[in-house]
């Protein structure tokens, strides 16, 4: 097996060339010829081998992995239990389409999801292939479950890039912006942004309801659908309350509530999901991303009453739920529970927060830290204000990048750094990372 031969990919940061280095620029220049202008990279080293929170890129630069690939490698590169899962299955069979010939990895997987989500009601499940698929199949399934139109979204959302889902995310720049026309029913509604807002939970979801109610109406709502953290909105964690007022009021008026989980999933945030955090059992939620430790695979678990509306056929494709990604899938969460990397993403969310707080108290544009688990992020103001300061999360990001490190900018405004290393990362790598971060901070103005 591919797993017992010993990487070459070290433990440790280690920059040997200019960053990018020749190698990763010739790359680059062979790109420009056939990649789309549309497609962009914060940070053009090519990789070519990756282990536990290191890339190494084709200039033998180890570079250390703060951003999972988007919260996708949770449980790490090249993680021996995926390898393994992942080559068995490739060489058994790689496709044969569940709706042709079905496969028992397929049914396992959702076996798993309707233990894992949250709530003891019957559950079932359908498999796609990105997050943004299966956002789109929530919204058809609560609109025919309810024989409603209207979707309620946030202030500063993310849901994908696809039509529909490009209506539900909030933001014009780069994503929407002469895309359109947009898919029809869809309502924004204010998002509780502590930092900014100062409101509690309930006042903020007071709001939230009086807009949708005002607006839209209750009964023509479908689906209130929202990221319990969300994510490329600037990791913004709604005050305590807001979900669970929410939740209620959909319960109330026969709304389906969606949760997003595509980034917040899958032992994340300290929990399994996001929502634990507040006890709030979503109707319908929407997978990705660390569900199958980097293979493509996303997943829509919801209760069963919902989710079997659907008439015969309704719901498919061609490669959802593909054998090799359910494998992976698989593997992926019995690492997660074999590791106990729900309690790892607790003690990564203890080391970030002290050295950022610690940091916010000794420069004067850190304005909020915040996140939970191994998903937090730091806003950048101009000092004395909350303004937002993208300039500063540019420099900072390039700073990282020019040291070896990955760093995730997001935020309606682009003003957060976001850091979400693999649950595997050591305390070394680690405190490594928030040194690099700490020079990068004091460093910009
Ligand atoms: N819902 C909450 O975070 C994907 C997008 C990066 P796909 N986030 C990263 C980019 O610029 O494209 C995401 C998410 C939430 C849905 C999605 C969409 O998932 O797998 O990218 O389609």
């Amino acid at each position: 097996m591919v797993s017992s031969i010993e990487s070459a990919v070290g433990t440790e940061r280690k920059v040997v060339t200019e960053i990018p280095g020749p190698k990763s620029r010739a790359l680059h220049e062979r790109r420009k010829a056939v990649v789309s202008a549309g497609l962009t990279n914060g940070f053009p080293v090519y990789i070519e081998r990756a282990d536990g929170a290191i890339v190494r890129d084709v200039d033998g630069n180890q570079i250390l992995d703060l951003g999972s690939g988007i919260a996708v490698t949770t449980v790490g590169h090249a993680v021996p239990e995926v390898i393994d899962a992942v080559s068995a299955q490739v060489a058994a069979f790689t496709h044969t389409c569940f709706m042709v010939t079905p496969y028992e990895s397929y049914v396992a997987v959702c076996e798993e999801l309707a233990a894992l989500t949250p709530g003891t009601h019957e559950k079932t499940s359908a498999l796609f292939n990105s997050g943004s698929e299966a956002v789109e199949n929530a919204v058809k399934i609560a609109r025919l479950a309810t024989g409603r139109q209207a979707i309620i979204v946030f202030d500063h959302a993310y849901h994908g890039r696809t039509n529909l889902t490009m209506a539900l995310t909030a933001k014009n720049m780069p994503y929407k912006d002469h895309f359109g026309p947009f898919a029809p029913e869809i309502y924004r509604v204010s998002m509780s942004y502590p930092f900014l807002d100062g409101l509690s939970g309930a006042e903020a979801a007071e709001r939230a309801i009086k807009e949708i109610e005002v607006q839209v109406g209750a009964s023509n709502v479908a689906a209130l659908l929202i990221e319990p953290i969300q994510g490329e909105g600037g990791f913004i964690v709604p005050a305590e309350g807001f979900l669970p007022a929410l939740s209620e009021w959909t319960t109330k008026n026969g709304v389906v509530f969606i949760a997003d989980e595509i980034q917040s999933g899958f032992c994340r945030t300290g929990d399994w999901f996001a929502v634990n955090h507040e006890n709030v059992i979503p109707d319908i939620v929407t997978m990705a991303k660390g569900l199958a430790g980097g293979m493509p695979l996303a997943a829509v678990t919801g209760r069963a009453e919902l989710m079997n509306k659907v008439h015969e056929g309704g719901l498919g494709g061609t490669y959802g739920g593909n054998p090799v990604a359910a494998a992976a899938a698989l593997a992926t969460i019995n690492t997660l529970r074999d590791r106990n990397l729900v309690a790892r993403a607790r003690e990564i969310e203890a080391i970030i927060m002290k050295g950022l707080r610690t940091l916010q108290q000794d420069v004067a544009i850190i304005g909020d830290v915040r996140g939970r688990g191994a998903m937090i992020a730091f806003e950048l103001v101009e000092p004395g204000t909350k303004n937002p300061n993208a300039a500063a999360a540019k420099s900072i990001v390039s700073y990282c990048n020019q040291n070896g490190v990955i760093a995730l900018a997001c935020g309606t405004y682009g003003n957060v750094i976001r850091l979400l290393p693999p649950l595997v990362i050591t305390d070394d790598q680690l405190l490594d990372g928030l040194n690099v971060l700490a020079s990068a901070v004091r460093q910009a103005r």
